[in-house]
């Protein structure tokens, strides 16, 4: 349980939000709200499903559904999301359902995968939601290959490409800031710096003083961003991504935000983490945040945060109904879509 910590203000009036996020902003902060509230209650109810024996395996975002969400909201159709670990949520609100994702989850018969990608690795092809791979770092090159597809076909999209602080030290790294920025491709790199790589503190991890500066190294723009604030992350994506689909060339934004559960279900952070942790994690939760502003501001109610939360429990307790009362994946669909279909005799 994260300690009862009062969240930090965010620093900004509703103007400031006006001028973040644009026409409709206020409609904006309430969609924002909801999903982050559903990807919390995700996490919270899957990590418990995991304990139970109910699903092999979970690795949890919580603390980062700000980046998460604004990443949905911000990004465009079109667009491409090359996901680090833990951007499951930007998929969801960019479109992908969550009764599919829940059936991946499960690894049933209605999983996209058919039950062959370890769970939070789903594949959401009708929201360009490309599927993760736990090898660090490797999506980073793949983004970067996209974009020179985008390049060489004309279009306006923009590859964005996450990446937690632990894969700034992977060779991908270096091999996709440098041929993205010599080639001015259109990628925004996007790290999600939650302050640990499993056990590793990001400062046995770079000896920069911030991850956005090894942007610099390679010959375009970073900027570090406080990723537990939904505004100004919000704000300077759409800033970010409007540079780079004019030609601006590829940046790199970091986002300081706080891993606040295990690394995943396979690991014990109490091991490792020292005290005070938990409670600076807590102080800056970007839900807790969110919401206080939101409260603040008039824009939430106490009728309207229980409506929310109520809403969010009932989808994901249908989902996950549903998908426990969904049969595993035939046995005969482990070689679909992996090998050509034999020849018949006749075809000789
Ligand atoms: C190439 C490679 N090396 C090591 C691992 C084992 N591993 C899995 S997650 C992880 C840490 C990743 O940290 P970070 O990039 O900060 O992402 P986070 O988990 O914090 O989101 C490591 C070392 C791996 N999956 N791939
Ligand atoms: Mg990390």
């Amino acid at each position: 349980m994260a300690p009862e910590v009062p969240p930090v203000p965010l620093p900004h009036s509703t103007a400031d939000a006006e001028r973040l996020l644009g026409p409709g902003w206020a409609e904006t902060c309430r969609a924002a709200y909801r999903w982050m509230i559903l990807g919390r209650t995700l996490d919270a109810r899957m990590q418990a499903l995991q304990r139970q024996g109910r699903v092999g395996f979970y690795g949890a975002a919580t603390g980062q559904e700000a980046v998460n969400v604004a990443a949905g909201l911000a990004s465009g159709p079109g667009d491409w999301v090359y996901p680090g670990l833990r951007e499951q949520l930007v998929a969801l609100v960019r479109g992908h359902a969550l009764g599919t994702y829940v059936h991946h989850l499960f690894a049933d018969a209605r999983d996209p995968a058919v039950g062959r990608n370890m769970p939070c690795h789903p594949t959401a092809r009708e929201v360009h939601y490309v599927s993760m791979s736990s090898v660090i770092g490797t999506q980073i090159t793949h983004a970067v290959g996209t974009a020179f597809g985008i390049v060489r076909r004309g279009d306006s999209a923009v590859a964005l490409a996450f990446f937690g602080d632990g894969a700034t030290s992977a060779n991908d790294f270096h091999a996709g800031l440098n041929f993205a920025a010599v080639s001015r491709l259109p990628v925004l790199f996007c790290c999600t710096n939650n302050q640990w790589a499993i056990s590793l503190p990001v400062a046995r991890q770079s000896a920069v003083p911030t991850l956005a500066a090894k942007a610099a190294a390679y010959g375009l723009p970073g900027r570090t961003v406080d990723g537990t604030d939904f505004l100004a992350t919000f704000g300077a994506l759409t800033e970010g991504m409007a540079a780079i689909r004019s030609g601006g060339g590829p940046q790199m934004i970091e986002f300081v935000v706080y891993r606040m559960t295990a690394h995943s279900s396979s690991d014990d952070p109490k091991r490792y983490q020292p005290d005070g942790w938990a409670a600076d994690a807590a102080a800056h939760d970007p839900v807790a945040r969110f919401t206080h502003w939101l409260e603040t501001t008039g824009l939430l109610s106490a009728d309207g945060k229980s409506e929310v939360a109520a809403r969010a429990d009932t989808e994901v307790r249908e989902a996950i109904r549903e998908a426990e009362a969904t049969a595993a994946p035939e046995a005969s669909t482990v070689t679909e879509d992996v090998y050509a279909p034999p020849r018949s005799p006749a075809g000789h």
